[in-house]
């Protein structure tokens, strides 16, 4: 017997099974582990278009056909797990996030979201629901961008900010172009990348940060994204001997690359930029022997900022900053090049779709607080197509990510979840577009 969606939303509230997402994130977390040697702790290294993706994505496939979903894979590998409505003619809501992680992950940044979302499939089937709108659940292609340098690429180009080409040719630091990698793996798929409108679209993510744990709550109410700009910057000197050139005479990269994360750490404590967050995440010498002074250093700069004025403002900085650098050397012949990763603007949240949630969770008991994201999610892709929020999810040690040492607890994750799950059944409940 199944429930009709006659029954106002408000009166249905959907328990999910706080186990059955725990075990899932467990069994999902085996894929790509490996075991941290300095802290001995088990991370997830499950970068994007590798073998073990692969392995992590076909896992969540026979989850999704398991839960009786109409499985679709598009052109850039994104994964769509449609639940048919009463009505299969209304715009679907859509609900995901991604299982691809960094190369020191944890077990919960994405993957939350994307078995979350599949919690309250199977949990709306255990209970013979049906909702009056489809519910699409999905899992995006290289949201991290730490193996191809673009992060939200998958929710990009289905939002169509960048394009397909765009995508296939980007290539990985050994040379390994996307297109090809993708269909190596065997997820370039048919279904067109071009993504139409939902009726709305809610992500449940791990915070990643302590605010939450700090204000001692579980939950949050995500209000936008900030802002972030990612670049390469290669510096090319002159390779010559460590003993025998003076120092007069060297054109030494290492030197300047020194400069440049002292500069971009002088630029946040300026105050100049407001709440401006830089990291220099990656910094190679070449050829990285002791007796050379380098030839080349390479470096990524991320900047974030909740300002875009100030963001803009910190770019500019950067950019003279780096136009005058070789002048700064002890000896003419530096060059610099620099190399746009991905630069997105800061995105806010849909004001209805936050004031559900936050409806939601009192009504389940919890309090709730909004704040903005630090990290960038697939979230602030698709609002650019359709009234979209996010529920945060409380992280352990200060909330630290991108890290082994990740964790929110199995109480927390439920009860993030279970929000989602009333969320959605709400905006799958409503007939007219807001
Ligand atoms: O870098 C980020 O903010 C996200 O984890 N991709
Ligand atoms: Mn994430
Ligand atoms: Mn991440």
């Amino acid at each position: 017997m199944t429930t009709s969606s006659a029954t106002t939303a408000a009166s249905r509230r959907l328990a999910i099974d706080g186990d059955r997402l725990w075990a899932s994130l467990t069994d999902l977390a085996r894929i790509g582990a490996y075991t941290d040697q300095t802290t001995g702790l088990v991370g997830v290294n499950r970068q994007s278009l590798t073998d073990e993706d692969a392995e992590g994505r076909r896992l969540l496939v026979r989850w999704m056909e398991r839960a009786g979903l109409e499985v679709t894979v598009d052109e850039i590998g994104n994964i769509f797990g449609r639940r048919e409505g009463e009505d299969p003619a209304l715009a679907p809501v859509m609900a995901g996030s991604h299982i691809d992680s960094v190369g020191t992950a944890g077990a919960f940044d994405g993957c939350l979201g994307v078995l979350g979302a599949l919690e309250v499939v199977r949990s709306l089937d255990e209970r013979g629901l049906t909702t009056r709108r489809p519910l699409v659940i999905i899992a995006w292609t290289e949201e991290e961008g730490v193996r191809f340098g673009t992060d939200m690429l998958g929710s990009a180009v289905a939002v169509g900010r960048l394009t397909l080409d765009q995508a296939y040719e980007l290539t990985d630091s050994s040379g390994l172009a996307f297109g090809d990698e993708l269909a190596r793996i065997g997820f370039r798929g048919e279904r067109p990348v071009r993504l139409e409108p939902p009726h709305a679209y809610v992500e449940c993510h791990i915070e990643q940060g302590p605010v939450l744990l700090r204000q001692g709550l579980a939950l949050g109410v995500v209000t936008g994204v900030q802002a972030i700009s990612w670049q390469k910057v290669t510096l090319y000197g002159r390779a010559a001997h460590a003993g025998t050139t003076p120092t007069e005479l060297r054109v030494d990269p290492g030197l300047a690359a020194a400069q440049l994360v002292v500069r971009v750490r002088e630029m946040v404590d300026s105050g100049r930029y407001g709440r401006l967050r830089a990291t220099v995440g990656h910094l190679v010498t070449s050829p990285g022997l002791p007796s050379v002074v380098p030839e080349r250093a390479e470096l990524t700069v991320d900047l974030r900022n909740p300002d875009d004025a100030h963001m803009a403002a910190a770019e500019a900085d950067l950019a003279a900053f780096l136009e005058g650098l070789p002048q700064a050397q002890p000896a003419p012949g530096l060059r610099v090049e620099t190399r746009r990763m991905a630069r997105t603007r800061q995105v806010p949240f849909d004001e209805r779709i936050q004031k559900t949630i936050t409806e939601v969770a009192s009504d389940l008991g919890h309090e709730t607080m909004r704040l903005m994201s630090g990290a960038g999610h697939d979230a602030q892709e698709m609002a650019a197509i359709t009234p979209t929020a996010m529920v945060f999810v409380r992280g352990q040690y200060d909330g630290i990510s991108h890290n082994p040492r990740e964790f929110s607890t199995p109480e927390d994750c439920a009860a993030g979840v279970t929000v989602l799950a009333n969320t959605l059944l709400r905006l799958a409940d409503e007939t007219s577009d807001a």
